[in-house]
């Protein structure tokens, strides 16, 4: 007998044995597409905050899936729409910088929502990066019936083929009901190049605490608000420090933050009668903060008004973007 037949099961072996594979995939789309909904489900921890106010997400945010296979980092970015003002276009600039950039693009479209000339848009400008496969996500299913499904996956197939090129993949998923969402990354994996884990194992995302607790706090502030508010709300923790005079055993961690809205007669509104719902702000966020940092929390809250922020290129340095 040759070793013949052993040699060659070792080379199956290696054929059957795919290799590790990390990479980065970016989920783009309208504002209130589900983006950041979704990159939580897949992350299994919220990592980007959410709401039903468009233009919710404000820079790009990480959310990191370990599998033995691959290790898939997310970037969740803003919704991308005909901007009206300076942060606007700075948001959309992002979009357009991260979607360049990454191995894999991942284009939502809600299942709910007719495709619309904003998606087309869209679509149209990635059909343009023709290097990187682009999977069409249908967002939101929980919320149709599948004859209206059926129809959101024909229209999106039939755009990309209007526009000379064809999705890679297309899946309907609902994040919310948990429905095909660890199978968008048995989609995304394959896609990804060869390649170690680019994060250390545990890590699930890279956004650092005092943003992802500004994030908290805008996201308890934009609950119950109206019209142009959401858009002018933005948040700074300024200072977070653990109290001194604490027993090892009983610690307090102090978190100054600053609530800046665009105008005076905002005020009002954000603070709310007798200070009713800012103090609901601070006690809707302060437990999703402690659960964040493991560690009690006292919130110090304070509206001020940074005068058209949104509009305003200093203002905006300011605010961070
Ligand atoms: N029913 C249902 N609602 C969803 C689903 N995914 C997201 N939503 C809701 O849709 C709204 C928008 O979700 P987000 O994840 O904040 O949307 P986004 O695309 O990140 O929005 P921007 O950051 O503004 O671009 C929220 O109210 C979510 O709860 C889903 O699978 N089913
Ligand atoms: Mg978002």
């Amino acid at each position: 007998m040759s070793a013949r037949p052993n040699q060659e099961s070792a080379a199956q072996q290696a054929e059957t044995t795919s290799p590790h594979r990390a990479g980065f995939a970016c989920f783009v789309g309208r504002p209130n597409a589900g983006k950041s909904t979704l990159t939580n489900a897949l992350v299994g921890q919220k990592v980007a905050i959410t709401s039903n106010r468009p233009q919710t997400t404000r820079h790009t945010v990480r959310g990191i899936v370990h599998r033995d296979d691959a290790q898939l980092i997310l970037v969740d970015t803003p919704g991308l729409h005909k901007p009206r003002t300076l942060l606007g276009e700075r948001l959309n600039d992002v979009v357009r910088t991260t979607w360049a950039e990454v191995d894999v693009i991942g284009f939502c479209l809600p299942a709910d929502q007719k495709l619309g000339p904003g998606d087309k848009y869209i679509v149209k400008e990635l059909a343009g990066i023709k290097k990187t496969p682009k999977i069409a996500i249908i967002t939101k299913t929980d919320l149709v019936e599948s004859k209206a499904l059926a129809e959101q996956l024909l229209a999106v197939s039939a755009l990309a083929e209007e526009l000379g090129f064809e999705w890679a993949e297309i899946i309907p998923v609902s994040a919310v009901k948990d429905q095909q969402v660890s199978l968008l990354a048995d989609l995304i994996a394959p896609l990804l190049p060869e390649s170690p884990p680019l994060y250390p194992e545990g890590d699930l995302t890279d956004e650092p605490e005092m943003v992802m607790v500004a994030e908290l706090i805008r996201e308890a502030a934009l609950e119950g608000v109206r019209d142009e508010l959401p858009h002018s709300i933005a948040v700074v923790v300024e200072e977070m420090l653990p109290r001194t005079d604490r027993p090892a055993d009983k610690p307090l961690l102090d978190i100054h933050a600053n609530v800046y809205i665009e105008r005076p007669s905002q005020k009002g509104i954000i603070i709310g009668p007798k200070g009713k719902r800012l103090k609901d702000v601070g006690t809707k966020s302060r437990k999703h903060i402690e659960a964040l940092l493991g560690t009690p929390v006292f919130l110090d809250l304070h509206v001020k008004v940074a005068k058209d922020w949104q509009r305003d290129p200093k203002q905006l340095r300011k605010l961070g973007f």
